[in-house]
């Protein structure tokens, strides 16, 4: 249901035997900065990893709309409301494109909701968090936006052609996104203290886990080297956070608010903050599904599914009357 042309149709043309002088030229293409297209000859393991990065964020994106969407009703004013309502709808725009660019590469959308369904595959670990208060609401767009748009700048240069296009217009969208986040902090953080002592609450619960969602260190990650070398990663996780954490420090004064690590330190030499641990291990349990909401959150989106059914089964059965009305007109002459 809802597949491209080239998704209907998984048993493509039995892999081309991987040819040293094919993959020397792909590579050369990506050293040079080309963008790859979907009908271009590629590497098995580069599709592979492309269809696993394209599908994760895609998941990410619509499962991320569960825990603001449980706010839209509670949103203090008419204003706040139809931002939020705004917002999250864009988030489910993200991952429609997001899926669109994974089924070039040959899988189905069918595949990857699948895969999200059985747990085979992944979405970011912030969103197996509750959002406890308003100020969460604000937390969400000022950090795990925050952190989103310093991951998905360098992925409007990544080599394959449909996810970096996508990317352009998800990076506009997001930068408005951490803006209202900002913004909804800044005013609690200047409202009375019990609304300043929320805003700093949330920033406790949230910093965390926002600085975990660039992924496990460098020297755990196993995917970064090749896909670094592929140019689908242009930076690395911990270059990234640390550019995060660079940004954001600043912010957090601006406002009054403290960063939750008393190992927080701008470092003179380095040029950069230093921070304190992370803890790795909560990070893969939030990974295997044990975050505090990962149940829901699964559930939630198998629930949406099922309760979906009659809505693209109905679009599907108005497409063929439209299609057979055109045949039967242009068979009419
Ligand atoms: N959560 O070797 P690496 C958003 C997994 S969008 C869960 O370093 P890689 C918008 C990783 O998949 C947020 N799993 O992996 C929004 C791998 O397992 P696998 C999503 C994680 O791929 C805002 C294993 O750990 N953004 O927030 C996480 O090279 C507000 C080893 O890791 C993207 O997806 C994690 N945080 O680097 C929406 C951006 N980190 O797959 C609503 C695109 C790692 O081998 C509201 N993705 N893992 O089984 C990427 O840039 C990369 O995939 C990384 C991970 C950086 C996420």
């Amino acid at each position: 249901m809802y597949t491209t042309e080239m998704s209907k149709n998984p048993a493509r043309p039995a892999a081309p035997s991987e040819a040293p002088e094919l993959v020397a030229a792909f590579e050369a293409r990506v050293a040079n900065d080309e963008f790859i297209e979907p009908k271009d000859w590629m590497p098995e393991a580069y599709r592979k990893t492309l269809v696993r990065q394209i599908s994760q964020h895609a998941h990410s994106e619509v499962v991320g709309m569960l825990p603001e969407g449980n706010w839209i009703s509670r949103a203090p004013s008419l204003r706040r409301k139809a931002v939020l309502l705004a917002k999250v709808q864009d988030e489910g725009g993200h991952g429609l494109y997001l899926y669109s660019a994974a089924e070039t590469l040959g899988t189905s959308r069918d595949q990857m909701i699948e895969a999200l369904h059985t747990g085979k595959a992944k979405y970011s670990t912030i969103f197996n968090y509750p959002t406890l208060t308003w100020a969460d609401i604000g937390a969400i767009g000022w950090l795990v936006d925050g952190a989103a748009i310093m991951n998905q700048v360098p992925l409007q240069r990544t080599s394959y052609g449909p996810y970096a296009r996508a990317m352009v217009r998800v990076c506009k969208e997001e930068s408005f996104h951490q803006r209202q986040g900002f913004e909804i902090t800044m005013k609690l953080a200047a409202g009375t203290p019990e609304q300043k002592a929320m805003a700093q609450d949330a920033l406790n619960r949230w910093w965390w886990p926002s600085i975990m969602m660039f992924g496990p260190p460098d020297d755990n990650s196993p995917n970064t080297a090749q896909s670094v070398r592929w140019r689908i990663k242009r930076e690395t996780n911990d270059e990234l956070r640390q550019k995060f954490v660079d940004v954001t420090v600043p912010q957090a004064e601006a406002i009054g608010l403290t960063v939750p690590d008393p190992d927080l330190k701008w470092n003179e030499e380095r040029g950069h903050y230093d921070y304190g641990a992370i803890d790795w291990d909560e990070f893969w349990a939030v990974v295997k599904g044990e975050g505090p909401v990962a149940k829901e959150r699964v559930k939630a989106r198998i629930d949406a599914w099922e309760k979906g059914a009659w809505v693209r089964e109905a679009a599907l059965a108005h497409a063929a009357k439209q299609a057979s009305r055109r045949q039967k007109e242009a068979a009419n002459g």
